[in-house]
């Protein structure tokens, strides 16, 4: 395992990664000259965002050694590079965790004196963060580039530069409104366009047949539009480590080769039309989280995103001389849920057209490199695509998923003759109605190894997704439980827990959670319980200070805060939440609350623009926020604040300031989650339902430590089975019949009765997701964990111990399970040697 010598491929190199560049000295200049240089700014005009931008391309800079080392040790080295492809990858502040990682946190904040900047928060404040992505599928590749490249393994990320991320969220007149997010206008540092590396993508047309040279029929595409990738990539850094991976996102350019010139003389205009139109493809995300909205122009997205990305591993086989047969001993392809699954057909297209490798090998070829991670079982969510709209724009593909049907269909024909009902269920075209394209289907048949994101999850993949696939390939199916990287979420967001941490442990719990266990020796040591708490208090009077100035509500930082920040979706059930706060409302005007312990409700999170019901339950949450906020007899007992925009930054806010984590989902809807890992880590309690990671969440942090309500999942099947009726749920809970009255009579909607109506009759109607049947016990619970916070010392202990216990959701650990179980690949450390006597 040879080094990279600094000194070859950077002729005169400047940077020691060991011994220079790193201290404040350097920083301060490189900061510098970057504001003279690259910003065209004087030091003494600069503004902090100006400041920001000098501080990330000096930091950007100092990643650039390690970057490139460990390109080349991916380039060299004959070992698998893992290929994780996403639609979404929701980074984050790039800043502090690039300072993290590198371990120059205080060297900026030194060089950031010397410009008169007194607190690094100041320049971190200004920085706008790339909203890639809608949710926690985003937020997981995220995390997971992290662990890999923390954990020291050869990795890529694929996935779309969009123009403009997740919108921007307002709240006006207790309304969602929603503004485009214009990430870039600033200028954004972290990137590296490489236009050299760009690929072409077809779209539409037609497939022909022709004769190759040895007089064979063969299929080929005849796309009628190209659109241009561009690769633009942000360095990954591990922590403390030299690896340095890449995420690879691509920006659509217009082709402009034809129709610059010959075709289009005299029609100027028309062609910067077109070349407006291949733009458009990279242009926006989609914003909806777990539904699928089947738009032309997402399918036209992920084919771009998944093109781009194959082609681009196949070149670099090509550039080392490697043969392309060899592809599954070098890439191992992970699809983050289906959003990428059409990189089946694209590869097996590329391998047999392109490379003219025949069908069988071809196949192997996919289906030996080709994972799949399935993160819902909404119907709702699980993407079909129009077979009309396939084929107009993806003819090519189309055959071969034709022909992988085909094949396929005849394997079932063999193992269960005459029984066509198994042919109709597991066919990846859907024949039923408009005939369509199941996508997971096309996903489980070409992968080796099909995960699930929490142990429930896998377990419903096998017993109610896809249990005729699962019997068909038991080996296939597995689980990987997800995780969230601990250096963004405890180190970097919660700065005076970790200083408790690594004084009782030491630092080596950044990188091995598991550490944090010898913290039970302290459950009862009421002076480090005092110590805990203390930790907690500074993290909720940073929040309260944050509410106050973005929505004028003061808060009291010795409430509870109990908090569910998340995107707005009825089976997440924000209005469960809501209801339960009518509850407590009434028995504090009624003076029958035994409340002794006064409550800060705070919610976050973003509505799908197009989903009526999620916005309602928005401007529902507000309505019930302005009466009680308003209300004197609240004064002192029950806050309610909606934060607006909640994204990555505000998470890094609100985590460390939580006591009580709402993870309140219908049983057997939520895949996992990750919010209630982050919280849990920070040492809040959590109540909620036997769902996702929750179950995993309660068995590691033992079942006393934890708040369980609600039905379980096969209780709600239960119901569902039997005509379920929320009104027999509501006859026997007066308190609940009283709670929907005051609705009713548009106590939170200033006397208008109809406003929330829909959302009333939804749950007294048909209630999907069982918020009726389950809000009773609710109720119950949260008396419970009203009671059990006048007992401090209780609470502090029980708080320590979720710290203590909630290392097995690092990312880390999942990472390490894909690596061993699913894409056979080790870590590969990448060492940098440059004697700095010999530059200098
Ligand atoms: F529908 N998730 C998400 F499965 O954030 F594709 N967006 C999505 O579009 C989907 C799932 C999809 C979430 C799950 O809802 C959540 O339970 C899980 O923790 C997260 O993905 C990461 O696995």
């Amino acid at each position: 395992n040879e080094p990279f010598d600094l000194r070859l491929p950077t002729p005169g190199c400047y940077l020691d990664p060991e011994k220079a560049g790193m201290d404040s000295d350097a920083l301060f200049k490189g900061m510098t000259e970057h504001l003279f240089f690259t910003l065209g700014k004087l030091a003494t005009s600069a503004s902090p965002h100006d400041l920001y931008m000098a501080l990330s391309y000096a930091v950007k800079d100092r990643l650039m050694t390690r970057y490139l080392a460990s390109q080349e040790v991916i380039r060299k080295k004959p070992q698998k590079t893992v290929a994780y492809l996403s639609a979404e990858f929701l980074i984050g502040p790039q800043l502090s965790n690039n300072l993290l990682n590198l371990g120059i946190t205080k060297e900026a904040e030194d060089a950031l004196k010397r410009f008169g900047i007194e607190s690094l928060s100041t320049i971190l404040e200004v920085e706008e963060e790339p909203g890639l992505g809608n949710g926690g599928l985003g937020r997981l590749a995220a995390c997971y580039m992290e662990s890999l490249a923390s954990l020291q393994v050869p990795a890529v990320g694929y996935g779309i530069r969009y123009e403009f991320g997740i919108f921007n969220q307002l709240i006006r007149d207790g309304w969602q409104v929603e503004v485009t997010d214009k990430w870039l206008k600033g200028g954004w540092p972290w990137e590296l366009p490489q236009p050299d590396e760009s690929c072409f993508v077809g779209f539409g047309g037609r497939t022909e047949s022709y004769r190759d040279d040895k007089g064979k029929y063969r299929s080929r595409w005849v796309p009628s539009e190209h659109a241009i990738g561009v690769p633009h990539d942000v360095p990954v850094l591990g922590y403390r480590v030299n690896t340095c991976d890449r995420l690879r996102l691509w920006r659509a350019d217009a082709t402009e080769s034809f129709d610059f010139y010959a075709f289009n003389i005299g029609d100027y205009y028309g062609a910067v039309e077109e070349k407006v139109a291949s733009e458009t493809l990279s242009k926006v995300l989609y914003p909806n989280d777990g539904t699928d909205e089947g738009r032309r122009l997402r399918l036209k997205q992920q084919h771009f995103f998944v093109s781009c990305s194959l082609q681009d591993m196949l070149r670099s086989l090509e550039k080392r001389s490697i043969p392309v047969t060899e592809f599954a001993n070098h890439w191992t392809v992970q699809l983050n849920d289906t959003h990428p699954a059409i990189a089946v057909a694209e590869l097996m297209r590329l391998l047999i057209d392109q490379y003219q490798i025949g069908w069988d090998k071809a196949w192997n070829i996919t289906t030996s490199s080709v994972a799949y991670t399935n993160h819902t079982l909404l119907p709702e969510a699980l993407e079909k695509w129009d077979l009309s709209l396939f084929s107009d724009l993806l003819p090519r593909h189309l055959e071969i998923i034709y022909e992988i049907n085909w094949r396929f269909l005849q394997q079932l024909r063999l193992r269960y003759p005459g029984d066509d009902k198994i042919l109709q269920k597991l066919s990846i075209i859907d024949e039923e109605g408009s005939k369509s394209v199941r996508m997971a289907h096309l996903a489980t048949i070409g992968a080796h190894h099909i995960n699930g994101v929490a142990a429930l999850h896998s377990d419903l993949i096998k017993r109610q997704l896809l249990p005729e696939f699962a019997e068909l390939w038991p080996e296939k199916f597995t689980n990987v439980t997800n995780g969230v990287t601990p250096r963004r979420w405890v180190a970097l967001a919660n700065p005076s827990l970790s200083n408790l941490l690594e004084k009782e442990v030491g630092p080596d719990w950044i990188t091995n959670m598991e550490l944090l266990k010898k913290l039970e020796n302290k459950k009862d040591d009421a002076n480090f319980l005092q110590e805990f708490e203390e930790t907690k208090l500074r993290g909720k009077r940073k929040l309260a200070s944050f509410i106050h100035t973005k929505t004028g509500i003061l808060v009291d930082p010795s409430s509870l805060f109990d908090v569910q920040v998340k995107r707005i979706h009825q089976y997440k059930r924000q209005h469960l939440n809501a209801l339960q706060i009518i509850a407590q409302y009434l028995r504090i005007k009624n003076g029958t609350s035994n409340y002794k312990a006064p409550r800060t409700v705070i919610f976050g999170g973003k509505a799908a623009p197009g989903y009526f019901m999620a916005k309602l339950i928005i401007r529902f949450i507000n309505g019930i926020a302005d009466v009680v906020n308003s209300d004197p007899d609240m004064e002192g007992l029950l806050r309610v604040v909606f934060l607006p925009d909640y994204n990555v930054k505000l998470g890094e806010i609100v985590y460390p300031a939580t006591d009580l984590s709402e993870q309140i989902s219908t049983a057997g809807k939520e895949a996992s989650g990750t919010g209630n890992m982050k919280f849990a880590m920070n040492g809040a309690l959590t109540i909620g339902t036997l769902d996702g990671a929750n179950v995993e969440l309660r068995d590691l942090v033992k079942k006393e430590n934890f708040f369980l309500f609600g039905k379980t999942e096969s209780e709600i099947m239960h119901l569902k089975n039997n005509s379920y009726s929320p009104k027999t749920f509501i006859e026997k809970c007066p308190e609940l019949q009283e709670v929907i009255r005051l609705i009713e009579i548009g106590h939170f909607s200033n006397g208008d009765k109809e406003l929330f109506k829909p959302l009333l009759n939804s749950l007294t109607g048909n209630d999907p997701f069982f918020v009726m049947a389950d809000f009773e016990d609710y109720l119950n619970k949260q008396d419970e964990v009203s009671n059990f916070w006048n007992n401090k010392k209780a609470w502090n202990k029980m708080a320590l111990l979720n710290t203590a216990r909630s290392g097995y959701f690092s990312s880390d650990r999942s990472i390490r399970e894909y690596c061993e179980s699913i894409w056979k690949v080790s870590p590969m450390p990448v060492e940098i040697t440059c004697d700095i006597e010999e530059i200098t």
